[in-house]
């Protein structure tokens, strides 16, 4: 077995060209002329064919190096002698007809055209090695339009490169020879230009070839095309795997705008991305009629909901049909929003609504504030229901725990969240070691810690490690809502305002105040019968206290 080095064959005056696809990796088992990696130019992208059959033993080249001929490509483990088809550097520049196609610089010194040109001029399409009929793609130019030398008119793509083919005159365009759809070859007329604009360097024009001398610059593109296209590894018409099938230029001028090419639906032929399609879209992202991945994966509430298949967010221009004020949400509401969408949309939530009798409860709580009143400390309902809850949580450990892929983790601790309501949005303080606490501290704390979050002085530190929520609505009113689940948490209880009602006791009806609970937990982790379990427990503890010692 011998290894052989695959380099990078000649690809002409280009000094450097950038490595964009790998279509191989180690291990993978090679043929002779199959591509290898695309790199691409300003001008051209092209595939690098192996000389060699045999298995990749080691890649050389990663996505982003800049590459040259002569440099090592990759490593193959030759299958046999016979395999290497040829020298590594042997992407027949014979076939290169010695021609120019885009004018360098250095074409000038080699072949000077008369420095200010007038009257009609021919732009033929140049030497583009042996292809044969290849289809225009792009037109990138209209009549009118004041060219300059090598500015790119059109695309022309065969199934293994496309190349711009650029002008060899400037002048204005006259007329344009070619369209989108048509086949091309070496000689065609391009274009006629009005060449009393500027200077013409290089003769690329048949015409001008035909007097002019090789210049062995760009056409070796054509080599490199050439030699692949002899051993095309794809359908033709096929995009590269993996590539958006687009020219060079589209893709620079996707990347110059951060737009992502593969998520561009073109609209050419053979659903080639085309630059109107790349502004196409930016303007509909523009216009936010359209999201990006990145985008949506970001969004807070309201996103597109592209990404699990919904239709768009409806976009409504309001002012039609009254006065607006548009403001920006602040930056709690934009966090907030994002995990409880998340939070919404992961957890097959269910909801449990109860009432637990506090008649007995208010009556201890009001007046264990009268005689603390001069503490300074004013004991909440809050602060009850967090050491009832601790107890229930305790009794039904599921509901302390957290989803860790296919384990739960219970957790020996309980820090208990409360919602608090602030002017920049929902907060979640976190009081930990409740079970430790007593419920006249944990009514200091939560004082503090909600004083703290309406001046947005909570650190975080101070909103984490919560194992389960109380939000409660009761100092405002309602009956029963449906929390969302503060995720990694399973289960959140939400409450509301007690009220006094009447009570069935077995003989009579008689006045009782009433909580309404609501309690939310994860499906798959909580069935409905522990969840009622839970909110019963919680009933028996809030309706007699002295439970909570048992
Ligand atoms: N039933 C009846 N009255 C209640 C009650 C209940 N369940 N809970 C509280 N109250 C009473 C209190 O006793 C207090 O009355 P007094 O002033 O006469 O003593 C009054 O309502 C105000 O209480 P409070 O809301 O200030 O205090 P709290 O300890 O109950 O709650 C806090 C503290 C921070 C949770 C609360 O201020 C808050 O922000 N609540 C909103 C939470 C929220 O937004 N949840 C929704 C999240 S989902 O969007």
């Amino acid at each position: 077995m011998t290894l052989v080095e695959v380099q990078v064959p000649d690809i002409g005056d280009f000094d450097e060209v950038t490595v964009i696809e790998l279509m191989v990796k180690v291990g993978d088992t090679v043929k002779a002329e199959q591509s290898l990696i695309t790199v691409e130019s300003d001008k051209a992208s092209m595939e690098i064919p192996s000389s060699t059959a045999g298995v990749v033993k080691e890649m050389r080249v990663a996505l982003g190096d800049k590459v040259k001929q002569g440099s090592i490509v990759l490593v193959v483990e030759a299958a046999g002698a016979a395999a290497a088809v040829s020298a590594p550097a042997a992407a027949p520049v014979s076939a290169a007809v010695a021609a120019p196609v885009a004018a360098p610089a250095a074409a000038a010194a080699v072949a000077p055209v008369a420095a200010v040109a007038s009257g009609p001029i021919e732009v033929h399409v140049p030497d583009i090695g042996d292809f044969k009929d290849v289809a225009v793609i792009e037109v990138f130019v209209k009549p009118g339009d004041t060219i300059k030398v090598e500015q790119s008119l059109i695309t022309v793509e065969s199934d293994k490169a496309s190349m711009e083919i650029p002008s060899s005159h400037a002048g204005v365009l006259k007329e344009l020879k070619v369209k989108v759809g048509d086949t091309v070859n070496i000689g065609d007329l391009l274009a006629i230009l009005e060449g009393s604009v500027a200077v013409a360097v290089a003769p690329v024009a048949a015409t001008a070839v035909a007097s002019a001398p090789a210049v062995a610059a760009p056409a070796a593109i054509a080599t490199v095309a050439v030699a692949v296209l002899a051993a095309p590894a794809h359908a033709p018409g096929a995009p590269t795997l993996g590539l958006p099938h687009a020219s060079p230029s589209v893709r620079k001028f996707a990347r110059e705008l951060g737009v992502p090419l593969e998520e561009v639906k073109g609209q050419g032929p053979k659903g080639r991305i085309t630059q109107g399609d790349v502004q196409t879209f930016t303007k509909a992202v523009m216009a936010g009629a359209t999201q990006t991945k990145a985008q949506a994966a970001k969004a807070p509430a309201g996103g597109g909901g592209s990404e699990l298949g919904l239709i768009p967010w409806p976009k409504v221009d309001f002012a039609k049909f009254g006065p607006i004020e548009r403001k920006e949400m602040g930056r709690i509401k934009k966090i907030s929003g994002a995990n409880l969408l998340r939070n919404a949309i992961m957890i097959p939530a269910v909801t449990n609504h109860d009432d637990a009798d506090i008649t007995d409860l208010e009556a201890f709580r009001v007046s264990t504030n009268k005689e603390n009143e001069k503490s300074g400390v004013k004991v909440t309902m809050l602060a009850f229901l967090i050491k009832a809850c601790v107890a229930a949580l305790k009794k039904y450990p599921e509901f302390n725990s957290a989803l860790d892929g296919d384990a739960l983790v219970y957790k020996n601790y309980w820090h208990i969240g409360f919602a608090a309501d602030t002017p920049n949005g929902l907060m979640v303080p976190v009081i930990r070691d409740c079970d430790k606490k007593g419920v006249l501290q944990i009514s200091q704390e939560m004082g503090e810690l909600a004083k703290k979050a309406r001046d947005g002085k909570l650190g975080p530190a101070e909103m984490s490690g919560a194992t389960f929520t109380i939000s409660s609505l009761g100092g405002i009113g309602g009956k029963y809502f449906t929390p969302i689940i503060n995720a990694p948490e399973v289960a959140i209880l939400g409450v509301c305002k007690s009220t006094m009602e009447p009570v069935w006791d077995g003989k009579q009806f008689v006045p009782r105040l009433m909580l309404p609970l609501s309690l939310t937990w994860d499906h798959r982790v909580i069935d409905g019968a522990a969840a009622a379990r839970f909110n019963a427990f919680l009933g028996q503890i809030l309706s007699d206290f002295r439970r909570v010692l048992l």
